[in-house]
C-alpha cells in the first residue's frame, strides 16, 4: 500500500517544457491548474497523504517529478534526468525524500527518468530510452539487485518513457500500448491492450485499489473494469500536449 504522494505545483511557463507532439496547440495554464488540482483530489481520494512542492519557474517541466527519482520499499534513487533542461530538478526532491528514504544516487555519465522505471512487485522493469542510457539503468539495477529486488532492462522503441506505454494495474496485470504488446520480458505478466485508437490510456496509475485513468477512453475502461478497482477518469489534456500524463506527475511510496 501507498501512503505518501509528492507532487509540485506546475508553474505559470510550463508550456515551456520539452514538447514533441500536438505543437501546434497551446497549453493553458489555468486549465493546467485545474486538472492538477483534480488529480492532488484523487490521490488524497486513494488514501494518500500528499505533498505539494512549490512550483520551479527556472524548470517547466519540474511538476513531472516521477522523472526525478526511483522510490522503493526502503531507497529513494536520486536521479540524472535525461534531457538536459531538466536536470536540477532533482536537487529540490532529494531533501524531501531523504525524511523517509535512505538516499542514493544515479551518477555520470548515468541519465534516468523515473518514467522508464516500472515496479510489478518486488521487480523493476527498466526501460532504455532516449532518456534513460545504459550506464543509468546498469546503475539502478546495481542498486535493486543489492536491496534485494529483481530487474529486468526492456528496450522503448515508441514514445517518450516506459511508463508512457506500460502501467501495472494490480492481480499480475499490465495495461499495454499494444506497440509494446510483443516484448518478451513482459511474458509472465497479463497484458490489457488497449485498442489501437485508445493508446494513450495505457498511461494508467494504480494507486492503492484505485485505478487512476485519463478520460474519453471507454473501450480501455470496459476492459479495466474487470479488475473490480475504483476508477477514476481525470482530464489531463494540458499534460498530455506536453508529453505527460498521470504517472508522472507524482512519486508514491
Ligand atoms: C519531458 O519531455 O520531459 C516532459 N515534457 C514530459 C515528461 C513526462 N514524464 C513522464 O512521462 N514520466
Amino acid at each position: 500500500m501507498f501512503t505518501h504522494a509528492i507532487v509540485r505545483r506546475p508553474c505559470e511557463n510550463f508550456a515551456n517544457g520539452l514538447r514533441t507532439t500536438n505543437s501546434s496547440q497551446p497549453a493553458d495554464y489555468e486549465l493546467m491548474l485545474e486538472q492538477h488540482q483534480a488529480y492532488l483530489q484523487a490521490l488524497s481520494e486513494a488514501g494518500l497523504e500528499v505533498i505539494v512542492l512549490d512550483a520551479q519557474p527556472d524548470f517547466p517541466d519540474a511538476h513531472f517529478v516521477e522523472d526525478t527519482a526511483v522510490v522503493t520499499s526502503d531507497a529513494a534513487v536520486i536521479t540524472i534526468p535525461g534531457a538536459e533542461a531538466r536536470r536540477g530538478e532533482e536537487a529540490t526532491i532529494a531533501p524531501v525524500l531523504a525524511a523517509y528514504r535512505r538516499i542514493e544516487r544515479i551518477t555520470p555519465p548515468g541519465t534516468l527518468d523515473g518514467g522508464d522505471v516500472l515496479q510489478v512487485g518486488n521487480h523493476f522493469f527498466i526501460g532504455l530510452s532516449e532518456r534513460t542510457n545504459p550506464e543509468g539503468a546498469e546503475q539502478l539495477a546495481r542498486i535493486l539487485e543489492s536491496r534485494g529486488h529483481t530487474w529486468t532492462v526492456v528496450q522503448v522503441g515508441a514514445g517518450l518513457h516506459f511508463k508512457s506505454s506500460v502501467n501495472y494495474v494490480g492481480q499480475n496485470s499490465l495495461i499495454v500500448n499494444p506497440e509494446f504488446s510483443a516484448l518478451d520480458q513482459l511474458d509472465e505478466l497479463n497484458l490489457i491492450l488497449t485498442d489501437r485508437t485508445e493508446s494513450y490510456a495505457a498511461n494508467t496509475l494504480l494507486v492503492n485499489d484505485y485505478l487512476l485513468m485519463p478520460s474519453g477512453y471507454p473501450n480501455t475502461r470496459k476492459q479495466l473494469e474487470s479488475l473490480k478497482l475504483k476508477i477514476v477518469e481525470l482530464e489531463v489534456s494540458e499534460v498530455r500536449k506536453m508529453d505527460g500524463g498521470l504517472t508522472c506527475m507524482s512519486l508514491r511510496f
